[in-house]
């Protein structure tokens, strides 16, 4: 065998051997040792190419054309599988070093009205089922509205029985926090002629201490008729079917006589207990009933004081607590665990 024989062959056994070892390479740093051993200043293939000076000239290109067929050859298996690994290295990194910025679930709590919002609503429904109008008017009054037009004048004892918040403005104690919803139909008397049927739903504001069933703010609902012939018949009948409708129709009303300085008669009224029917429990302190609100006739003072004839026209009037009934009916001992705002007390509902 000539020696350029010899060394053509070697130069494709150094390729096919170089572009083994770079597609076995597993990894970029073995694809640079490959590539140094195969490719590099003291590769196999530059000693070959280094011994073409002892071949003969006529056959030196032949052994020269040999030697860059395989470098070409060595090259091309090298940059592709360059490629493959450095595509590989690329996905690796993208996975090992992602950042995980999904956020964790978060429970979804569905909210609901709070169990006052809950019954003023009920009770303004069974109301406008019987024909009223819902009312609503200021929470800082005029003692004309709060206190003048109902027949309480100045110095009157009656003022003494609503523990008044007053508010600094203008004359002394002319301005105050409504003590009861009552100015709300005393604007809708003036601002209207009857037939009249309206409910006052709203907060209210007194001077008390907290206690189990009292609070400085409560809510309450009035409610008027101002009609011709309209009688005290009438108005025990509405306070019958609005306690029917919401307690149910085996739930008795209750009424004993009464003082208001904006009715005559007057009346209390009650219902029998919903928790013992009646029996006696500790809700109604043993005697069966519950005590609910008050009511009356519309006293003439009240109608003339507002420009209703009261030659032509009667009414009724009554009032009762919102809170009242909710801590009656959701079973809340304590007044103050309604305005409290603790949404572990707000969630039994
Ligand atoms: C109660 C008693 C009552 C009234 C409110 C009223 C309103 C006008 C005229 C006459 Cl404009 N009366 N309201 C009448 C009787 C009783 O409330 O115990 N409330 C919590």
């Amino acid at each position: 065998m000539t020696v350029a024989n010899d060394l053509v062959e070697r130069a494709e056994s150094v390729a096919r051997e170089g572009a083994d070892a770079f597609s076995r390479a597993a990894a970029l740093d073995d694809l640079a040792d490959a590539e140094r051993r195969f490719l590099g200043k003291s590769s196999a293939l530059n000693e070959i190419r280094e011994a073409i000076k002892s071949v003969e000239g006529s056959e030196r290109a032949l052994v020269g054309k040999a030697v860059s067929g395989a470098r070409a050859e060595l090259e091309a298996a090298y940059a592709a599988r360059l490629e493959v690994l450095e595509a590989q290295a690329a996905t690796l990194s993208a996975t090992r070093d992602r950042l995980d910025l999904t956020l964790g679930p978060r429970e979804y709590v569905r909210g609901h009205l709070h169990p006052v919002t809950r019954i003023w609503r009920e009770l303004e429904d069974v109301f406008v089922g019987l024909g009223y109008k819902v009312a609503e008017g200021p929470e800082v009054e005029l003692d004309w509205y709060n206190f003048e037009a109902l027949n309480f004048p100045p110095g009157h004892p009656a003022r003494a029985m609503q523990d008044t918040l007053y508010v600094r403005l203008g004359a002394r104690e002319s301005v105050m926090l409504r003590t009861h919803t009552s100015p709300v139909q005393v604007r809708t008397m003036e601002s209207q002629p009857p037939p009249i049927y309206v409910v006052a739903p709203g907060r209210a504001f007194r001077r008390d201490t907290l206690d189990a069933r009292h609070s400085p703010v409560f809510h309450q609902i009035e409610g008027l008729a101002v009609d011709e012939g309209i009688t005290l018949g009438d108005l025990l009948g509405t306070i019958e079917a609005f306690i029917h409708a919401l307690f149910g129709s085996d739930i008795e009303a209750r009424f004993l006589p009464s003082f208001f300085p904006f009715t005559e008669p007057s009346v209390e009224f009650a219902m029998s207990c919903v928790f013992c029917r009646g029996a006696g429990c500790t809700v109604c302190s043993r005697t069966g009933w519950v005590e609910l609100g008050g009511a009356g006739m519309v006293d003439p003072n009240v109608f003339t004081a507002v420009g209703i004839d009261p030659e032509v026209y009667t009414g009724f009037a009554f009032g009762f607590g919102i809170d009242r009934v909710a801590q009656l009916l959701y079973g809340v001992d304590h007044i103050k665990n309604l305005w409290d705002g603790d949404v572990r007390f707000a969630r039994q509902f």
